[in-house]
């Protein structure tokens, strides 16, 4: 069996009499509704409210549209009941949260509304100032209005006090955290992981703390996209290990690492955008080739720096490498050996994947992510050979490279990586 039910507006903590203008209806006919969900918006003089569904139900008829004025005890809509029993448990809930509340289920039934309505103000969402259109632009970004002043009369919230604020919250030095907060944007639920079973808590360190807050924001305000490729080293490799071994009683060891750095700069020389940064209306491109490679230490990640790369041979990166890499793992690495790199790798050659989407670490536009190389079957027009292919991802910034621009300069790199000798040219 099904009731209709009246729902009226409730004392929401201005004069009853005075009349208080309709700016949002939330809901439509045919919708259903639960227990305190919003169904319009009301603005007063100090605020926007919103008022809540005080049961649920269908909305079955809507008396009111947007601009209308209306007073205390204005209908609002008619709501279809489905069950006798979900209202009674509705209204007992009601009771419940009521504190000091006189409300009785005697009281209740079909003249429900009008106990429900005795709510309050407190127990509504009031939010700012701010007409529909900015409130739907505020939704769209996720932006929360209670964080923001409006800058017009009566501290109305206009579109672009929400410009504003979201340009000087992503500005800000605040963690990634607090700027979720600032922005409105839902924050994982906090788990009581104990109820499934043991755990054990270790507090983060500060490195770990700063290397997140840096890869979110990097995540958040960059547009990434990878473009992943393959290059043949079969050559290159064999090459690399007959150097090894006549170095061998040097103590020179040339990983493929050595040879993707020298690769890299050349590329850069060849496709500038890649040696750019972004400013805030200017591209500004770099003359020097300066390429970070990400290291795995103890502590987390950090991505040294070797300078003029493109002034230098293999046998010295690899050293440089070497270098770089014992300070890391020591923690003798100085901060001026972290900076002013203009591109940087990371590779988990080493250890496996095919794939991955490394993170650009801004301001850099483009990072390389290098995967296992693996033999696979290769088809050269006549038949299939065993070749060692090396995985490349190439993450970029959209806003400045476009994927045509990214696919070919992967493909330059996979030509320099397939025949070295083209690096002389
Ligand atoms: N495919 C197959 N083998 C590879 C390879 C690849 N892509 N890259 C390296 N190898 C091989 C090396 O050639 C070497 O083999 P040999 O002993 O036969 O010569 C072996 O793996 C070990 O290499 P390495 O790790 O000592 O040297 P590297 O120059 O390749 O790398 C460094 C140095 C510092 C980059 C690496 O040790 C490291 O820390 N990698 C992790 C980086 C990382 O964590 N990135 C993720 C960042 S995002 O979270």
């Amino acid at each position: 069996m099904s009731d209709i039910v009246k729902i009226t507006v409730p004392d929401i903590g201005v004069e009853s009499s005075k009349e208080i203008q309709v700016i949002e209806t939330l809901v439509s006919i045919g919708d259903t509704v639960k227990n305190q969900q919003g169904i319009i918006v009301v603005e007063s003089d100090k605020a926007s409210i919103e008022i809540p569904a005080t049961m649920s139900g269908k909305v079955k008829f809507i008396y009111i549209k947007t601009g209308d004025k209306i007073i205390q005890g204005s209908p609002i809509l008619d709501l279809e009941i489905e069950d006798l029993e979900i209202k009674i448990q509705s209204s007992k809930n009601l009771i419940k949260n009521e504190e000091n509340s006189d409300v009785s289920l005697e009281k209740t039934g079909i003249n429900l509304q009008n106990n429900l309505e005795s709510k309050d103000i407190s127990s509504y969402e009031k939010l700012p100032l701010s007409s529909p259109t900015v409130r739907k632009f505020a939704r769209e970004l996720g932006v929360n209005l209670n964080h923001i002043k409006g800058s017009a009369k009566n501290n109305r919230i206009t579109i672009n006090d929400i410009r504003e604020f979201v340009k000087n919250t992503l500005n800000s030095k605040s963690t990634a955290s607090n700027r979720n907060d600032l922005l409105g944007i839902s924050i994982l639920p906090k788990i009581d992981f104990e109820k499934f079973g043991s755990i054990e808590i270790k507090p983060l360190s500060t490195m770990r703390k700063i290397i997140g807050d840096k890869l979110h924001r990097n995540w958040v305000n960059i547009p990434h996209i990878t473009n992943n490729d393959e290059a043949d080293i079969t050559d290159l490799e064999n090459f690399r290990v007959s150097i090894n071994k006549e170095n061998e009683k040097l103590g020179i060891k040339i990983t493929i690492l050595a040879f993707l750095i020298k690769a890299v700069s050349i590329s850069l020389k060849e496709y500038p955008e890649f040696n750019s940064s972004l400013d805030e209306n200017n591209l500004i491109f770099k003359k020097y080739y300066n390429i970070g490679f990400a290291i795995d230490i103890k502590k987390g990640l950090i991505v040294p720096v070797i300078n003029n790369v493109d002034r230098m041979g293999i046998i010295d990166i690899a050293k440089k490498i070497k270098e770089l890499s014992e300070k890391a793992r020591n923690s003798k690495i100085s901060p001026s050996e972290l900076e002013g790199g203009c591109f940087s790798i990371s590779s988990l050659g080493n250890i496996g994947g095919t794939s991955f989407t490394p993170i650009i670490n801004s301001p850099e536009v483009a990072i390389l992510g290098v995967s296992k190389a693996q033999y696979k079957p290769m088809w050269n027009q006549e038949k299939f050979l065993p070749r060692l292919m090396l995985p490349l991802s190439l993450s970029y910034d959209h806003r400045i490279i476009d994927g045509a621009l990214a696919a070919r300069f992967n493909s330059n790199l996979i030509k320099i990586l397939t025949d070295y000798r083209r690096a002389l040219l």
